[in-house]
């Protein structure tokens, strides 16, 4: 019986380890000053798997929360709007960089130096609905 449990966990587990995640490339978490609340990160996620995804969220473990947002002008004002879901159907990527989409983290609860990581996880939906979480490390980066 032990056996078998063992092995429906590994099972389980391959098949975790298994699924296909977008490429995340340009990875970075933008230094900020040792008192900022809010400090923003970028990635660019190619989707080259054979599923529909949406992304629809990060969380990180060093920040009390994590949104994502896109920058827009509106009557001459720059303004941030949470996007609680951007589609990334297969051979299509999203880009984040500053002046545009971003990953919002506030409430820091430590610094981040130059040539640090953070760890951000980003959160992805199918088509099926089931969350798929991709882990990354964001090295901090002067602007
Ligand atoms: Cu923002």
């Amino acid at each position: 019986m032990k056996t078998l449990i063992t092995l429906i966990l590994f099972l389980n587990a391959q098949n975790l380890l298994a699924f296909d995640f977008p490429k995340a490339d340009n990875l970075w978490l933008r230094e900020a000053p040792p008192t900022a609340r809010m400090l923003a990160a970028y990635v660019t996620v190619e989707n080259n798997t054979d599923k529909d995804l949406t992304l629809v969220g990060a969380f990180a473990p060093d920040f009390g929360m994590t949104e994502i947002h896109k920058t827009i002008e509106v009557d001459g004002l720059l303004k941030m709007r949470e996007q609680k879901e951007l589609a990334l159907p297969q051979q299509s990527k999203i880009v984040m960089e500053p002046g545009g989409l971003h990953i919002m983290l506030m409430m820091p609860k430590k610094k981040f130096k130059v040539g640090e990581e953070a760890r951000i996880c980003l959160i992805y939906t199918d088509k099926n609905g089931n969350e798929h979480v991709q882990h990354l490390d964001f090295p901090v980066k002067k602007q």
